[in-house]
């Protein structure tokens, strides 16, 4: 619509008045397609996964125009080398709007469908997931259900559906999420849950404002959820704790954010990676190789002949007690 309207300018002598008009078509043209511009990064670039996985700070800020929001809600998935880590919804503001949809039930399970508030490690849990649609339309939507445990790891896979919400009624997805597994931390894990247009990776955004259901593993002990509430509109905040090595791949990560307020729509995504440190052989295990390879080079620096950078796990120069320690620390740590 814009071309022909160009098109046609460049051919018909314009009066003042038509410039005019024209300017103001412009002007309402492409504010009307504004998109909204989302920021996100990661706190560093390459993390380790080893015996115990780092934590990955996620943050980031929604614009439109220039400003921050003042309301919405933002999807992040994080996808690794092959499997979707995890899915969230973060709100933009106190405020993240109001929307037709609606998670009017969240809860652990058994396999009769009654709720659990304590569970054992080793336990088998379900999800129950129920979203109404108070609109006028049927919607197709997709539900995410993550399991994360008291450091933030996600414990059992990411469990996805796409389902039709009626106008007017509700829908349920109550899938297995798995056992509970032994190396999951004890203490109060949450079970995450959003609804969005499609998956974030295919540019779907969140329809409606993510719930969180807290799971006592084994023994009670508080903390807090992995959302953090915004500090300041227009800002999210997301810290995840990257699985151990042996339970989730190394390599290559994608994080896709997409971002909707006040009915736009905007999308972004960054990329981190992650190794087993303390491989100095890289052969997929810590193991006493790695150990004495270290200990072989130990006190030597970059003006030695024999230098070795990988040996040198924290990046000062020396190769010393700190990174055979940080070697000792993924001991054991394996692929596969
Ligand atoms: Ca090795
Ligand atoms: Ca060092």
């Amino acid at each position: 619509m814009y071309l022909n309207f160009k098109n046609h300018y460049v051919i018909v002598p314009l009066s003042i008045i038509s410039l005019i008009l024209a300017s103001m078509l412009f002007t309402s043209l492409t504010s009307a397609e504004l998109n909204l511009l989302v920021y996100v990064a990661t706190d560093k670039k390459v993390y380790n996964q080893g015996n115990i996985g780092e934590m990955v700070n996620i943050a980031g800020n929604v614009t439109l125009d220039g400003e921050l929001v003042q309301t919405g809600l933002i999807a992040i998935e994080i996808d690794g080398p092959t499997k979707i880590l995890g899915i969230w919804t973060l709100p933009l503001s106190t405020y993240p709007g109001q929307y037709y949809i609606e998670i009017v039930n969240l809860f652990v399970c058994d396999e009769n469908r009654q709720p659990l508030s304590c569970v054992e490690k080793g336990e088998q849990v379900y999800a129950y997931m129920e979203v109404a649609n108070h609109g006028i339309y049927d919607k197709q939507l997709t539900f995410v259900i993550t399991l994360v445990d008291k450091d933030h790891v996600p414990i059992t896979p990411t469990r996805i559906s796409t389902l039709t919400v009626k106008a007017g009624y509700s829908s349920v997805y109550n899938p297995l999420l798995g056992r509970i597994p032994d190396w999951a931390a004890t203490g109060t894990a949450y079970l995450y849950c959003g609804v969005y247009s499609s998956l974030p990776r295919n540019g779907g955004y969140p329809v409606c404002v993510g719930e969180e259901y807290p799971l006592d593993i084994v023994t009670s002990s508080s903390t807090s959820p992995i959302t953090e509430a915004s500090s300041q509109n227009g800002t999210y905040n997301l810290n995840i704790r990257l699985p151990k090595v042996s339970e989730f791949e190394i390599g290559n990560y994608t994080v896709y954010a997409v971002a909707y307020s006040q009915g736009r729509i905007g999308s972004s995504s960054t990329t981190f990676s992650t190794k087993l440190l303390g491989d100095v052989d890289e052969n997929g295990v810590v193991d006493i190789f790695d150990v004495t390879y270290v200990c072989i080079l130990y006190e030597k620096t970059p003006e030695d002949p024999e230098w070795d950078p990988k040996c040198d796990l924290n990046q000062d120069n020396i190769i010393d007690i700190y990174d055979l320690v940080m070697v000792c620390v993924n001991y054991g740590a394996s692929t596969t």
